[in-house]
């Protein structure tokens, strides 16, 4: 038998600091920022600067307490445990007044023994948190590691909480504390379920077959009296996606390994290639009077994946391989949504992973410098057919090995990889982010330590993680960096085998024409500001100046406003206020992105994947983020929607604008696509100045270079060159199903006339239906709502054409009843001719 007693609820909470004795209240799971935010004790950390106050909040130590009621049959439960899903991070836990347990890892879920320390009646938990910030400070003065990440208090890799929380080139310095996740007390007698593992077996029969590997803890007082030791028995349940019964079975204790065979599996695959149909597992632990004593339910995807480094033509291919199918991985890396953990949601992670799988996402790395997301995340990665690269939690840092690091580092592995094996969207392990390559290219940063944290490196990612992950996951690929190559500092960052991460373009300012040929880029990146509306989230009028104490303080990367203002002077006019500067900021960086995903996709197989950085942000700041903090998108997710399409088009050009221009189509669907296109030249006013059509059959998989033109005798001519641009439409049947453009100068030399915009509004049952016409050729025409925010079905797009372009917003967007005519004035429309003076 066993009762879950939650813990959750209200607890007391107060500072140790000498400063602050008065008692708060706090909702568990929830955190110190969080709580003060609450009683009203300080300001929004995100607000101007009140980030370093509140960081220095953080050097304090707070106590958290409350009382519980045991009853006398709680008592009689042969085992009690305190379970806590997440701690962060040092903490001293007491029960009735008697140490319990301390914790040092957020990222471990512990379990304690509690019983004897249980009374009848009311019972006193406290738990005392010890502050990270002084940890990790006397750490850096103690040790003879002198390295860390960009904008990262020292000391940090000491200690196993998420790194990114000391601050990071695009995170605030806000080591927050507290009780993240649900905390409870496990009363159990006699046997529950300890672990289950189900590998699957895809054989050419057409079934599928379920190997079920079932771990039973028996107490051991029940145990030694064999007399009357009892047979238990496990009945399993398959259901189907529709809840239908696919199998129950039952099974006794000598049979705790068997088998199930789904006999017409549906697939589960990533979006774009298919469905990604569930089953559901359900396991009861039933006695010889069948009473059940323990449950447990997972939910699977029935699929194959792995990732094949097999040889090629270049080197190794590095390619994500799902139920046989080598496909062409299509995303970004995903960061922690929030350095304050309360604010992180079901829903907002939920809107998140919509927000990837509607921009044709089949993929998100979540990166090593974080925590591993809540369960909910990798449920809705499931759902939405988004396979999971899933760092192990170690980036950018220098590690020391000891015994307590070891066991650390073990075990929080171990309870991550048992808690995320059954999950469809599991892709791959990999041990960490850029520490075999910081190590290997002797990062200038890195030289002078001690070789012993080199040696220590090679300890824990080649040998003793692996392990870990073996131990309790043996089908999972596992990749000991990113990059790599495949370990042992092979060339981690050669660019012919492994991943890759490529950021000349960007770090080191190469225009992004110089995108080379990758096997698989797992990493690579281009920073903007946030949404005008984002910005006077965190800034007083007067703070919106680029260069402001408060702006400067929402942009961890030193040398980032350089970098953005450096390739606006190569691509664009200077905007004409910081509005603009933050419009155009987005426009290069979809640029800069879609220049390098639609190169590698047109190398499909040589390529086989982009994940590009980063997809999300922790707090309102200037990044390489595609849709900022408060989950607006910005222009960049908007283009990914058009360049991540499965079935899609792109221009190449010989070189930067050359008037030789190559038409590409895409086809990464599992089936061969029927398509036509047409290639135009245009002016100003929308004439047609040469057409072409193509027509034919794409296979599935596939790429294929449809026409070829040289544009010369037009582009000759200086005049006509600054005011000419091709267009490439993709039609299926009739329908329109995207298009692209091309100028042969760059947008700053471009004569851009003023539009006129035309905007109507209708609507249907489930959306508005927003057409914008414009007097003229115009690039990038950026809709956006003054007092809503809403998800465009298009944005950001080119108006070649009199018709203009209709795009949709969903009118669950929308909290109140909205009319057209709202809409409508609510709306701003601007283009690139919009973003300067004269
Ligand atoms: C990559 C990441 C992060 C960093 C980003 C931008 O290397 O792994 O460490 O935020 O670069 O500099």
């Amino acid at each position: 038998m066993r009762k879950i007693q939650s813990l959750n609820g209200i607890w007391q909470w107060h500072s140790e600091s000498a400063s602050h004795d008065a008692v708060y209240t706090g909702e568990v799971p929830g955190t110190v920022i969080s709580h003060m935010l609450q009683n009203k004790l300080i300001e929004d950390p995100y607000w101007r600067s009140n980030e370093y106050a509140v960081r220095e909040l953080m050097a304090n130590n707070y106590l958290y307490e409350r009382n519980f009621t045991v009853s006398g049959e709680d008592l009689d439960f042969s085992c009690a445990e305190l379970i806590c899903d997440g701690i962060d991070t040092i903490a001293s836990i007491s029960i009735n007044s008697r140490l319990v347990a301390e914790t040092r890892d957020m990222h471990r879920t512990y379990r304690f023994a509690v019983k004897e320390f249980l009374q009848e009646g009311e019972n006193r938990i406290e738990v005392f948190f010890h502050s990270p910030l002084d940890f990790v400070r006397k750490e850096d003065e103690g040790n003879d590691i002198f390295y860390a990440s960009t904008g990262c208090i020292h000391g940090n890799a000491a200690l196993r909480k998420a790194h990114y929380m000391f601050g990071w080139d695009w995170g605030p310095q806000l080591p927050d504390m507290g009780i993240f996740r649900n905390i409870a007390i496990e009363y159990f007698s006699e046997a529950k379920i300890q672990d289950v593992q189900i590998r699957q077996e895809h054989g050419s029969s057409g079934s599928a077959g379920l190997k079920f590997e079932v771990k039973i803890k028996q107490l051991s007082s029940y145990e030694n009296r064999q007399e009357q030791r009892q047979t238990w028995f496990t009945e399993t349940e398959i259901t189907d996606p529709e809840g239908g019964l696919v199998s129950r079975t039952v099974r006794n204790s000598r049979e705790w390994q068997y088998e199930e065979t789904i006999p017409e599996p549906r697939l589960w695959w990533p979006n774009g290639l298919g469905e990604h149909p569930l089953y559901r597992v359900s396991i009861r632990l039933l006695d010889e009077a069948e009473t059940c004593h323990d449950t447990y339910e997972c939910r699977i995807g029935l699929r194959t994946v792995t990732v094949s480094t097999d040889k090629n033509e270049y080197g190794n291919e590095f390619a994500i391989t799902v139920n046989g199918i080598k496909i062409f991985t299509m995303g970004a890396n995903y960061i922690p949504e929030d350095n304050i953990l309360t604010r992180v949601t079901k829903e907002r992670t939920a809107q998140l992973i919509e927000d990837c799988a509607a921009a044709n996402f089949n993929c998100l790395r979540v990166w090593g410098g974080g925590y591993y997301p809540d369960d909910y995340f990798y449920d809705k990665c499931d759902e939405e057919g988004i396979l999971i690269w899933q760092d192990l939690m170690f980036g950018c840092n220098v590690y020391a090995l000891n015994d307590t690091f070891e066991e650390d580092i073990v075990e929080e592995t171990k309870d991550n990889v048992r808690r995320l094996r059954h999950h469809a969207c599991l892709a791959l392990w990999c041990g960490n982010n850029e520490m075999e390559w910081g190590w290997a290219d002797e990062w200038a940063r890195l030289k002078g330590h001690h070789p012993r944290y080199k040696a220590d490196y090679t300890k824990i990612f080649e040998y003793i993680l692996p392990r870990a992950i073996k131990a309790c996951d043996d089908t999972t690929f596992f990749w000991p960096s990113s990059p790599s190559s495949g370990g042992a500092f092979d060339n981690p960052n050669a660019t012919n085998r492994g991943d890759q991460h490529y950021w000349e373009v960007w770090h080191s300012g190469k225009p992004f024409t110089e995108y080379g040929d990758f096997s698989f880029c797992s990493e690579y990146g281009f920073q903007s500001f946030p949404h005008s509306k984002t910005i006077a989230s965190f800034t007083l009028p007067e703070d919106r100046n680029i260069f402001s104490k408060v702006m400067e303080s929402h942009q961890k990367n030193p040398a980032a406003n350089g970098k953005i203002l450096n390739y606006i002077a190569d691509y664009f006019l200077y905007p004409k206020d910081t509005d603009s500067l933050a419009y155009i900021s987005q426009i290069l960086q979809l640029k800069a992105i879609e220049y390098g995903v639609e190169h590698w996709r047109r190398k499909r197989g040589q390529c086989m994947g982009s994940l590009y950085w980063q997809l999300n942000d922790c707090w309102p700041v200037a990044s390489w983020a595609s849709i900022d903090y408060y989950g607006r998108w910005k222009a960049l997710h908007y283009g990914a929607r058009r360049f991540y399409a499965p079935f899609t088009i792109s221009i190449g050009e010989e070189k930067e604008l050359s008037p030789h221009v190559s038409y590409y189509v895409h086809n990464d669907t599992r089936e061969e696509q029927q398509c036509r296109a047409d290639i135009l030249l245009m002016d100003h006013e929308f004439r047609v100045l040469w057409e072409e059509a193509w027509e034919g059959g794409l296979p599935a998989l596939s790429v294929l270079k449809c026409k070829e033109t040289d544009f010369s005798p037009w582009t000759d001519d200086e005049a006509l060159c600054s005011s000419v641009y091709s267009v490439f439409r993709l039609f299926r049947g009739e329908e329109l199903l995207t298009e692209r453009t091309v100028l042969f100068v760059k947008p700053k030399h471009f004569d851009y006339h003023a539009p006129a915009y035309d905007v109507s509004v209708t609507e249907s049952e489930h959306s508005f239906d927003i057409t914008v016409k414009a007097s003229c050729f115009c690039q990038y025409v950026e809709l956006y709502l003054k007092d809503f925010d809403v998800i465009f079905s298009d944005n950001f797009f080119d108006i070649t054409s009199p018709e203009g372009v209709t795009v949709h917003v969903s009118k669950k967007d929308f909290k109140d009843h909205m009319s057209p005519d709202l809409v409508k004035e609510n709306l701003v429309v601007r283009s690139v001719a919009d973003s300067y003076g004269s």
